[in-house]
C-alpha cells in the first residue's frame, strides 16, 4: 500500500477498514453507477447475485489472488495452441492464439464502432480461458491508470516483485517514437514472473526503439522469438491519464461517439493522446507498442480491463440510455460502412460463440456477469 494511500486511509478510516477501493473521483462515479447496474442485474435472465463476479484493481487484489492469476497466465503461455501450425507458425501457445486473433482483426476493431464491445468480449474470453483451461477461480484484474499515474513503475502492477506483472524493461539507450517519449526502460523485462517470457508473434507495425527484429512473414504470424520489452515511465499517464482526466472523460462526454473517440484519440486519431493510447504507450516498446501485437504483453489484459471499466462506469451514469448505443465506422481510420448493433463480433479462435454487438453492451447480460469495484 503506498504511504499516501495509507495516510488517506487514516483520514477516511471507514472505507479503508472495510477493504474497499480507495475513494477517488472515478471510484465515486463507479459507486454511484452501481445502483443502475444492480437494477439491470435484477432484470437479467442469465446473471444474478449468486454468480456475479467482481473485478478488482490489481492493487486491491490480495497477494494470494495475484499469484493465482500469474500462475494461470503462465499456464496459458505453456499450453498448446489450438490453431493451425502451418497457418500460424508463431502461435506457440494457447496464449498466442489470443494474440493472433487481435492481429487478424486490428484494422476493424480500433477507432471503430465495435472497439469497446470487441475488447470487452476479448478480455472476457481471456478470463474464461484462465478459468476453464488453467484452473483459475478468480476474475480479470484491471489497471486503474489514474491511481498510479505519477509513477507506474512503483505500482504493484509493474514494481517487478513476484506479485507483479513484471517490471520495466532494462534501461537501455533509446529514442522517442513518433507517438511516445523515450521513458525509463526500452530493453528486456528482467524482473518478476514474466522475466524469461518469449514473445513469438509480430511485430506488424512496431513503434519501438531499438526496432524489434522483423517477423519472417509479412503478416506477422511467423515465429520471431525474442524477449518481452517495456518502456515504462510517468510521461504519458501523468499527462493524459490522471484520475481527474478519467473522471472528466466520464462526466463530460454525453454521447457514445464523443466518449469513445476521446478515450481512444492517440497520435493518428486527431491530435491529443487519449487514455487508451496513453496506457498502451506507457507499456510501450515491443510488443506493447505495436497496435497489432500489443496483447503479446501480459499486462494488456489489465489495461483493457481498465478500459472496459471506464466504459462500464460511463454507461452506468445513465444506463438505460447508454447501453444500446453505437457510433463510428467499421474500419480503423474512421472509414468503412457505419457500424450497426447487429454486426457480428467473431473471435472464434479463442471463444466459440459469435455474438452481435447488441449482446455485448451490458456487463450483466448475454455472456457477461461481472461488475467493477
Ligand atoms: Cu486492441
Amino acid at each position: 500500500m503506498p504511504s499516501l494511500y495509507k495516510g488517506l486511509c487514516l483520514l477516511t478510516s471507514v472505507l479503508c477498514l472495510t477493504g474497499e477501493a480507495s475513494a477517488d473521483a472515478v471510484t465515486d462515479l463507479q459507486t454511484k453507477g452501481r445502483t443502475a447496474i444492480n437494477a439491470q442485474l435484477a432484470k437479467s435472465t442469465t446473471c444474478n447475485a449468486a454468480n456475479l463476479m467482481v473485478r478488482k484493481e490489481w492493487g486491491d487484489v490480495p497477494a494470494d489472488g495475484r499469484r493465482a492469476y500469474i500462475k494461470a497466465v503462465q499456464c496459458l503461455l505453456t499450453s498448446p495452441s489450438k490453431l493451425s501450425a502451418s497457418q500460424f507458425p508463431g502461435a506457440k501457445s494457447r496464449y498466442d492464439d489470443f494474440v493472433v486473433t487481435h492481429i487478424q482483426q486490428t484494422l476493424s476493431i480500433h477507432g471503430t464502432g465495435n472497439f469497446l464491445s470487441w475488447h470487452r468480449y476479448f478480455t472476457w474470453a481471456y478470463e474464461q480461458a484462465l478459468r476453464n483451461e488453467c484452473g483459475y477461480n478468480g476474475t480479470q484484474p484491471y489497471w486503474d491508470y489514474g491511481r498510479w499515474a505519477a509513477d507506474p513503475e512503483k505500482s504493484p502492477i509493474f514494481d517487478g516483485s513476484d506479485t507483479s506483472m513484471s517490471g520495466n524493461g532494462k534501461k537501455v539507450s533509446h529514442q522517442a517514437t513518433s507517438i511516445g517519449p523515450a521513458q525509463n526502460g526500452g530493453g528486456c523485462v528482467e524482473t518478476g514472473p514474466f522475466a524469461n517470457m518469449t514473445v513469438h508473434l509480430g511485430p506488424v507495425s512496431p513503434l519501438a526503439d531499438p526496432a524489434p527484429p522483423r517477423n519472417p512473414r509479412s503478416d506477422g504470424f511467423g515465429d520471431n522469438s525474442r524477449c518481452l520489452r517495456r518502456d515504462l515511465g510517468p510521461g504519458l499517464t501523468s499527462k493524459y491519464a490522471t484520475t481527474s482526466i478519467l473522471a472528466s472523460l466520464i462526466t463530460g462526454r454525453k454521447d457514445i461517439g464523443t466518449f469513445q473517440n476521446d478515450l481512444q484519440s492517440a497520435g493518428g486519431f486527431g491530435g491529443g493522446m487519449g487514455v487508451h493510447g496513453a496506457a498502451h504507450f506507457t507499456i510501450g516498446s515491443d510488443p506493447g507498442g505495436d497496435f497489432y501485437t500489443s496483447p503479446g504483453d501480459p499486462a494488456f489484459w489489465l489495461l483493457h480491463g481498465g478500459i472496459d471499466r471506464l466504459w462500464t462506469i460511463w454507461q452506468s451514469q445513465d444506463l438505460p440510455n447508454r447501453m444500446q448505443v453505437i457510433a463510428g465506422g467499421t474500419s480503423m481510420m474512421g472509414g468503412g460502412a457505419a457500424q450497426k448493433l447487429t454486426d457480428n463480433v467473431d473471435i472464434s479462435n479463442v471463444a466459440g460463440k459469435v455474438y452481435q454487438i447488441k449482446d455485448l453492451v451490458s456487463v450483466v447480460d448475454g455472456p457477461f456477469c461481472y461488475v467493477y469495484e
